[in-house]
């Protein structure tokens, strides 16, 4: 016998998954992991019994609800399934997955059309804070179809800009977690920096490598990998992470100066496989410290320092850029973020229910 879920394939910005009313899943945490693995496949790293993609950016699933929260429409818990372990993790926030959100919130009646654009305020359950998404619905009814494009995915979608206003600090309790915008770690000068995903920065160079080289060059780099993930696990305490051993965060960004009309190129472990582009929240936190006076982007990053106002960055990475408009103020030096926002593009691919064996709950 097998036991069927309602479920939404969904693509979310530059990631794809399985989108979930909470109320369709097990209330209890460790059942509703189990089911969550069986359903994308893993642990398996073609995940061959399940819908995942076998890799992280396609093994993703968002959990959604109606929020108690007065500031908020709707309750997202966002969950890494891991590919080739039996492994789902809360530790992290999406925003990739965040821009199916909304509208998928519309789709399912948790939020009302209210005219041509339906702003649909998201509590992000896994940081507590909060996204606005801005989902275009013309005619009463969510439209998916449009004219805008992501680097990342081929043609053209409906735009949903989406928000973000109180994301400094959300997994680490500050922009800057350990006081300072420049650390020094293995010998290497890093930034360990959190505005809305916890993100180390390091110079490309200080590596041996250009920071030009494709996503599958740097996996095959083993001693690069090494030095990286060595770097990490010392990191994360200090970003008041804990032990990240078995954690997704922080992700590791190497950077270089732009490459093209950018202000910084990028290559992002996620945090051991390399990312096709950069993680929503990842390019915010990058654009952050791009624009903060003493990080190591500072003399690598095509940005005035020591602005405060609204700016908008290009941010390279391997398919191409990520635009994030950020408004910054610099005090005496020292950066704070007043809002972030950027542009996604979603697309339901398959609505139904997906199938569990239901010898997971009999534990035959
Ligand atoms: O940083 C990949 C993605 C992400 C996360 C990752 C993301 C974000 O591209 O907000 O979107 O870094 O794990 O989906």
């Amino acid at each position: 016998m097998l036991t069927a879920i309602p479920a939404t394939l969904m693509r979310g910005g530059t990631s794809k998954g399985l989108y979930f009313n909470k109320s369709a899943l097990p209330a209890d945490e460790g059942l509703r992991d189990r089911v969550l693995l069986a359903a994308m496949g893993s642990p398996d790293i073609r995940q061959i019994d399940g819908v995942g993609g076998a890799h992280p950016l396609t093994s993703k699933v968002a959990v959604i609800s109606p929020s108690e929260r007065d500031d908020a429409d709707v309750d997202y818990l966002f969950l890494q399934v891991v590919v080739d372990k039996s492994e789902v993790s809360d530790s992290q926030n999406c925003g990739n997955i965040l821009a199916g959100v909304g509208p998928w919130a519309i789709d399912h009646g948790l939020v009302d059309c209210a005219g041509e654009t339906t702003p649909v305020r998201i509590h992000m359950v896994n940081t507590a804070s909060i996204a606005v998404a801005h989902v275009p619905t013309p005619n009463g009814a969510v439209e998916y179809e449009g004219d805008a494009r992501i680097y990342g995915v081929p043609g053209t979608a409906s735009p949903i800009p989406i928000d973000f206003i109180d994301v400094a600090g959300a997994s680490c309790g500050a922009l800057f977690p350990t006081g300072k915008p420049r650390d020094t770690i293995d010998d290497v000068d890093v930034t360990c920096i959190d505005n809305g995903m916890p993100v180390v920065l390091l110079r490309a160079s200080d590596f041996g490598v250009t920071g030009a080289e494709s996503p599958e060059a740097l996996e095959l780099n083993t001693n690069l990998k090494q030095r990286v993930e060595a770097i990490r696990l010392k990191a994360g305490p200090m970003m008041r992470l804990g032990d990240v051993t078995g954690k997704t965060v922080p992700k590791m960004t190497l950077i270089s100066p732009p490459a093209h009309d950018g202000v910084i190129s990028t290559r992002s472990f996620i945090p051991h496989r390399v990312h096709e582009a950069i993680g929503v929240l990842g390019a915010v936190s990058v654009a952050a410290a791009c624009l903060a006076p003493g990080s190591v982007a500072d003399g690598i990053a095509a940005v005035k320092t020591n602005a405060s106002g609204v700016q908008r960055l290009d941010i390279e990475h391997p398919s191409g850029f990520f635009t994030v408009e950020i408004d910054v103020q610099i005090d005496a030096g020292a950066l704070s973020i007043k809002r972030s926002a950027l542009m996604r593009t979603a697309r339901p691919l398959m609505r139904g229910e997906i199938l569990i064996p239901s010898t997971l709950w009999s534990g035959r």
